[in-house]
């Protein structure tokens, strides 16, 4: 399997909560490596850019308002099979349909408020990377 890179926020309800330790000590004991991070509040213009796919949804606006409503953690993450293996890690975007031990379904209040996103494929990891960070903030060789 390849070596991939994944993008996650750790969402305000994330911070909020005072989860950013427990969550973080999740994805690194389920061997993930953490290229790139930073604390940065969205506002909605930034939050509505990310997740400009679902403009067109009815949930957009209130999405949105969320995702600007306090500060959020963006991370690069690296492991072998990162993307798939990270969305098995945070369970399905409904913590009521996500699997026992999930970051979701353990954390997590509702579908709007899920407490931390996971790329859905390579090529979008790069492109929502790229939103958060430079190439010089990623700090690949860490001997
Ligand atoms: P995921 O890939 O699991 O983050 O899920 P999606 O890309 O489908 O959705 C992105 C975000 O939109 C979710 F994290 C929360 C929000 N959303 C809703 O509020 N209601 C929905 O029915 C679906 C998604």
């Amino acid at each position: 399997m390849a070596i991939e890179r994944t993008l996650t926020i750790l969402k305000p309800d994330c911070v909020r909560k005072g989860l950013i330790g427990d969550v973080t000590k999740r994805i690194q004991d389920a061997g993930f490596k953490i290229l790139a991070m930073k604390l940065t509040r969205l506002t909605p213009q930034t939050a509505g850019g990310f997740y400009a796919v679902h403009r067109e949804r009815p949930f957009f606006g209130e999405l949105v308002e969320f995702m600007s409503s306090g500060a959020c953690v963006p991370m690069i993450l690296e492991k072998e099979n990162a993307v798939a293996d990270f969305r098995a890690l945070i369970g399905a975007t409904n913590p009521a349909q996500a699997a026992p031990g999930t970051i979701r379904a353990d954390f997590a209040d509702s579908v709007g408020e899920n407490i931390i996103h996971g790329s859905d494929s390579v090529e979008n990891g790069h492109i929502e990377a790229a939103y958060f960070f430079a190439e010089s903030d990623v700090v690949a060789n860490q001997a």
